[in-house]
């Protein structure tokens, strides 16, 4: 883990299960690489672009919903909290709610430290008054744990993005258990969750004309060459994004445009022309769904907030005493 005071990055124990991890993923019969990998600090940039392509509606309709009911957001979670910012990037969507939220502490959590880091710095000089502690820690990982130095009092967990939308529901309702299990007494989350909506919108979302979010997914394979030390030479990959209406979710791909051998430290693989390799789910919910998923984890849902076309939804679920 990072902190804000470390200078050099500090042993991380997951980073050592990473080769293993990737080297069994891409041996499976359907190969797949884990979203997680996505983020790189230039997948991190590509991802920040994605937000502004004109296709790609999630973060507009939620700053829309924030813009709009952002005060009501602020009466109801309370201000003063510890506020732990899941997967925060850039740290802008929190950055946006401080002047309503005034958390008394900030953590940023996110995979991928460095781009976190250098977020936070130019954040602390805008907001003096708010102690941040950025974590840098893969939180998809079972077992994760919180360190020490955050606040246990009034713990707000942020998760906006429909970042929830990557785990399988399966993994979803892991992941907010442990997220419950971390609230103490009188904590909760303000999440946010794409909701289901015309196939073509969908599409067009993760699938864009200008090609960013192709770029996005196929800098995994420069990601998964340097930390596996393989040769995916990316010019004989290519995109595919679209909605899988039986299963609800969105899917990328990587697809072979020829028959090639892959190689990395340890092992090797065959692609046939047309193969691919799974590179993400982004499971699109209906509220009801949604808030049946908070409930199982132990929240109970105190308010839920959406746009006029209800494309996206905004909820606070406070956690439920054991
Ligand atoms: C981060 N996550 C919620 C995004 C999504 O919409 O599933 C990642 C993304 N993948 C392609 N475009 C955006």
């Amino acid at each position: 883990m990072l902190n804000q005071t470390s200078t050099n990055a500090p042993f991380d124990p997951a980073a050592l299960h990473v080769p293993a991890e990737l080297d069994a993923s891409l041996r499976e019969r359907q190969a797949w690489i884990s979203p997680k990998f996505l983020y790189d600090p230039l997948g991190s940039r590509l991802f920040e672009a994605i937000c502004e392509l004109p296709e790609y509606y999630p973060t507009r309709t939620e700053a829309s919903i924030f813009d709009l009911h952002g005060a009501e957001i602020a009466r109801t979670v309370g201000e003063g909290a510890t506020l732990i910012d899941l997967g925060a990037g850039n740290c802008a969507k929190a950055a946006s709610l401080f002047p309503l939220l005034r958390p008394r502490q900030y953590v940023p959590v996110d995979i991928s430290a460095e781009f976190l880091i250098d977020a936070v710095a130019r954040l602390q000089q805008r907001f003096r008054e708010i102690e941040m502690r950025p974590v840098g820690m893969d939180f998809s990982r079972d077992g994760w744990d919180l360190p020490d130095f955050v606040r246990e009092d009034r713990r707000l967990f942020f998760y906006p993005g429909s970042s929830i939308g990557n785990f399988t529901p399966g993994e979803a309702h892991e992941f907010l258990q442990r997220v419950r299990a971390r609230c103490g007494h009188d904590g909760g989350l303000l999440i946010g969750i794409d909701l289901a909506k015309d196939h073509a919108v969908l599409d067009a979302a993760y699938d864009d004309a200008l090609g960013v979010t192709a770029a996005f997914n196929l800098n995994v394979l420069n990601h998964v060459n340097r930390l596996l030390g393989a040769n995916f030479d990316i010019r004989q990959w290519r995109h595919r994004g679209f909605y899988n209406a039986a299963l609800g979710r969105i899917e990328m791909h990587l697809e072979a445009k020829s028959a090639q051998t892959v190689s990395w430290q340890g092992g090797r693989r065959h692609f046939e022309a047309g193969e691919c390799i799974h590179t993400e789910n982004s499971y699109k919910y209906r509220v009801g769904s949604a808030v049946r998923l908070l409930e199982q984890a132990g929240f109970a849902a105190t308010r839920v907030w959406t746009d006029q076309r209800e494309w996206f939804a905004v909820i606070h679920a406070r956690a439920v005493a054991h």
